[in-house]
């Protein structure tokens, strides 16, 4: 096991049996012009954690370890959003919606592509969710235990909508969950830190949280092979 200095104490990673998640970090969240932004959201916060979330990327690429990218996508026909989704909010544009970047949260559509510095690699698992959380109707769980995976780091946005809800889904399904607080946001920033409260609350009722730094640290090449 490999220590990460995190709250409420310190994670215990399981160095083979440990993946990254990089929660939803689509176009039309992060980039001007986008959905997000035309809610009247500032995604200027949501673009900041980009260079922190590379290299939390190319930290797993250099470890080997598996990579998860997400995108809050559902397919062109809709037949798997239910209309209480679509409609709730009344919002200028819904789901579907030919918006700036093609429609919005349609699969395989511009703005439904991760951001150009984050791109998934070939041979990165890159998967289509149509809940907040990763596990509903994505087959994801089975793929990671097959993959033999035991803990996962998370990042992505936004943190107390798809991040926590994919985190809570992980801990019941029995993963040790990161979070790494610097490579995840909130188009709310008392969101974000009421979220990672609720997450290292009460002895780390959904698992644990630290900055990216803490985990290079840890994971430094003269720790691993010590
Ligand atoms: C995500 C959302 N990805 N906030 N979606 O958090 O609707």
């Amino acid at each position: 096991m490999i220590e990460v200095a995190a709250r409420p104490y310190a994670f215990q990673l399981d160095p083979g049996h440990t993946a990254l998640v990089v929660i939803d970090m689509q176009r039309d969240f992060i980039e001007p012009g986008g959905f997000g932004d035309s809610l009247g959201n500032d995604v200027s916060l949501l673009e900041a954690i980009i260079p922190t979330t590379a290299e939390l990327i190319s930290l797993f690429r250099r470890m080997g370890w598996p990579i998860v990218h997400t995108r809050e996508a559902h397919k062109a026909d809709l037949s798997d959003c239910p209309p209480g989704k679509r409609s709730r909010g009344a919002p200028g544009l819904k789901i579907g919606d030919e918006g700036a970047m093609g429609r919005i949260l349609i699969s395989g559509e511009p703005g439904n592509q991760i951001v150009a510095d984050l791109a998934p690699l070939p041979g990165e698992i890159e998967m289509d969710k149509p809940g907040k959380g990763m596990f509903w109707a994505t087959g994801l769980h089975e793929r990671l235990k097959a993959l033999g995976i035991t803990h996962l780091v998370f990042a992505g946005v936004t943190t107390e909508v798809c991040v926590q809800t994919s985190m809570r889904e992980a801990n019941d399904r029995g993963y040790e969950c990161l979070l790494i607080e610097d490579a995840t946001e909130s188009y709310f920033p008392e969101f974000k830190r009421a979220a990672i409260e609720m997450i290292v609350a009460q002895g780390g009722i959904v698992g644990w949280a630290t900055p990216f730094a803490a985990l290079e640290a840890a994971l430094a090449p003269e720790k691993v092979h010590a």
